[in-house]
């Protein structure tokens, strides 16, 4: 992975280099982009269609409180996270049984053991079981690491007795190692059926080593055809730098990737999370904080959708419309808005009220902001008395607050989602 993770943190320096971003740059970071996703070996389709969304954003103003050197950066990575697979997807952490299949020394069984200890480690008791009739030692290899592991192993040579065995184990996590073949031919479909509908697992992972790149997407292809795989294990990861061609693979597949095995120990497998995987390609430091900052004001739009306005927003969206001049002004330029009747003064306040505010909201408890209808006459009192304000400015700034929830509550949602873009009120209020 190291080639894609340093071509793509040159990048980002480079676009934290720049600045201004004239056409001319524009094109050029949409160049840059592409290349170190070509040089990677990613699908030059999907390499295109990424760039085109790129451009179609990337011209648009960021949100007030944003800049575009940080707006391009967090489009970008929403973007590689996107190819990468989307969203987390889902694992189950309860008992229940996995299947895992896969070609000739995909690390199938070396997997059975790292996710043993991987749900062990979550508390939950686990059995193995070796389905891989195909070499004698192939069970020895699974109980050896089912020893290393401290869990026990049912031989899976006779399907039926094996079944009837694992009645006996419907509290843990069932783990089948099959066995692989050079090809995805006749036999090996037979044999998986056979294992599918005598064991039924809930979940049939398609193991896949990280070398294969761009041709994961033909093998996820045509394991999901004919065996109907519920998940994909990528193996070795650690060992190629085609890791993130080969899940871009899996995320044209249609595959979702659950896993990733990064090593030959067995504590060497996560969690596949798209966003962490960008994460850390990019560079962790700069982008955990940027993502904050993104992360910080989604959560604040939605409370606001909720009309779960709290006293914390309530600061920061003044502090956002400060910036944008008259308030009256913008709340006019906003078709349906008028009829409001928006408490415009209530919300045009001055630099240094706004600094006593700030004293007052900081002199109260963390219960208080999240919930200030408790704040009743001696917690005022004691408010004044720790931002050194006086009573009526906590009460004004209390009736504000009030004011403004109750105002946010007569807005539809649609309305709302409407107007409010990355979460500042000032974008409500049009700018
Ligand atoms: N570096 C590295 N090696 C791995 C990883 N996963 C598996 N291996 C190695 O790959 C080789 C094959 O692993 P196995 O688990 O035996 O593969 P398999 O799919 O069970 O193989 P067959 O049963 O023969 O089809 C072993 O030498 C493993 O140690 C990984 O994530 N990183
Ligand atoms: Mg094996």
């Amino acid at each position: 992975m190291e080639g894609l993770s340093e071509r793509l943190r040159a990048f980002v320096g480079k676009i934290s280099s720049i600045i201004s971003f004239s056409d001319k740059e524009i094109e050029e970071i949409i160049k840059d982009l592409q290349r170190c996703l070509l040089q990677a070996d990613v699908d030059v389709d999907l390499v295109f269609s990424l760039s085109e969304n790129v451009r179609k954003k990337i011209k648009k103003e960021p949100e007030a409180g944003v800049s575009k050197r940080e707006y391009i950066i967090k489009l970008i990575y929403d973007e590689l996270v996107d190819i990468l697979g989307g969203k987390e997807s889902e694992i189950k952490l309860m008992p229940h049984k996995i299947l895992l299949l896969g070609l000739f020394g995909c690390g199938k069984t070396s997997l059975s053991g790292k996710l043993a200890y991987f749900y062990k480690t979550h508390g939950l008791p686990v059995v193995l079981v070796g389905c891989d009739f195909s070499r004698p030692a192939a069970f020895e290899q699974l109980k050896q690491i089912a020893k290393q592991i401290n869990v026990p192993v049912i031989n899976g040579e006779n399907l039926k007795e094996a079944e009837k065995e694992m009645q006996k184990h419907k509290d843990k996590v069932i783990i089948i190692d099959s066995a692989g073949r050079d090809a995805l031919d006749k036999k090996l479909v037979e044999e998986i059926k056979k294992i599918d509908k005598i064991f039924k697992p809930e979940e049939k992972y398609l193991v896949i080593p990280a070398e294969l790149g761009q041709d994961a997407r033909r093998q996820a292809e045509e394991f999901k055809k004919s065996i109907n795989i519920t998940g994909v294990v990528v193996t070795r990861m650690d060992a190629t730098a085609k890791g993130g061609a080969t899940l871009t693979a899996c995320k044209i597949a249609n595959a979702k990737v659950k896993f990733l095995s990064v090593g030959e120990k067995i504590r060497d497998l996560e969690r596949y999370i798209p966003e962490r995987f960008v994460s850390r390609l990019l560079g962790f430091g700069d982008l955990q904080s940027l993502l904050e900052k993104f992360k910080i004001k989604e959560e604040e739009v939605k409370k606001i959708e909720e009309g779960k306005l709290d006293l914390n927003i309530f600061y920061n969206q003044l502090v956002e419309m400060q910036k944008h001049g008259s308030i009256k002004k913008i709340i006019d330029m906003i078709p349906g808005f008028g009829y409001l009747k928006f408490p415009t003064n209530a919300l045009n306040i001055g630099e240094e009220k706004m600094k006593k505010w700030k004293y007052i909201i900081d002199s109260m408890t963390p219960e208080e902001r999240k919930n200030p209808e408790i704040i009743k006459s001696s917690r005022v009192v004691r408010i004044a008395k720790g931002s050194g304000t006086k009573i009526q400015e906590v009460n004004e700034l209390l009736s504000n607050f009030k004011k403004m929830k109750k105002m946010m509550k007569k807005i539809n949602p649609k309305q709302m989602k409407k107007f409010l873009g990355m979460g500042n009120m000032a974008k409500i209020f049009g700018q």
